[in-house]
C-alpha cells in the first residue's frame, strides 16, 4: 500500500485536504474534504509540476503522460490528470471520493510530487467548443493547489 497527501492552499480562502491510498497495481482511492469554494461545479485536476514558485500558476498543465487530450473522467480520451468536476454544495464545501485508474502513486506515470488543482469555474470536459475545451476544459483561474507528497504507511 502506498500512501499520499496533498494540503491545499490558496489566495482565495479555500482549505482542503485530500488523502490518496493505491494498493499494488490497483485504482487509486482518492478521499477528503475541501471548504470555502463557490457552490457550484469546479474543475478539478493533477497538474504535472509540484512547483508553487508562482503559486498554481507554475504548476504546468494537466499531467499528461499519454500525449492526448483533455476530457472527461470516464473519457477514453482524456489527460491522466483529468479528475472532472468537483460539485460544491451551498456550504461551500465538498467531499471528495474518487476512485482512478490514472493517477498511480507509483511507476513511471506516478502523480507524486505533481499538483493537485481546484479551479474557478466548471470543466466542460472537453466538450465546450472552446479554443481551451481541449486543453483545459476552460476551468478559469487556478484558486487552489496543494502538491502530492507521499506519507507514512
Ligand atoms: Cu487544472
Ligand atoms: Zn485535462
Amino acid at each position: 500500500m502506498v500512501k499520499a497527501v496533498a494540503v491545499l492552499s490558496s489566495n482565495e480562502g479555500v482549505t482542503g485536504t485530500l488523502h490518496f491510498k493505491q494498493q499494488a497495481d490497483g485504482p487509486t482511492h482518492v478521499t477528503g474534504n475541501i471548504s470555502g469554494l463557490k457552490p457550484g461545479l469546479h474543475g478539478f485536476h493533477v497538474h504535472a509540476l509540484g512547483d508553487t514558485t508562482n503559486g498554481c500558476n507554475s504548476t504546468g498543465p494537466h499531467f499528461n503522460p499519454k500525449g492526448t487530450e483533455h476530457g472527461a473522467p470516464d473519457d477514453e480520451i482524456r489527460h491522466a490528470g483529468d479528475l472532472g468536476n468537483l460539485k460544491v454544495g451551498h456550504d461551500g464545501n465538498v467531499d471528495i471520493k474518487i476512485t482512478d485508474k490514472q493517477i498511480p502513486l507509483t511507476g513511471p506515470n506516478s502523480i507524486l510530487g505533481r499538483a493537485l488543482v481546484v479551479h474557478r469555474d466548471e470543466d466542460d470536459l472537453g466538450r465546450g467548443g472552446h479554443e481551451l475545451s481541449k486543453s483545459t476544459g476552460n476551468a478559469g483561474d487556478r484558486i487552489a493547489c496543494g502538491i502530492v507528497g507521499l506519507v507514512e504507511e
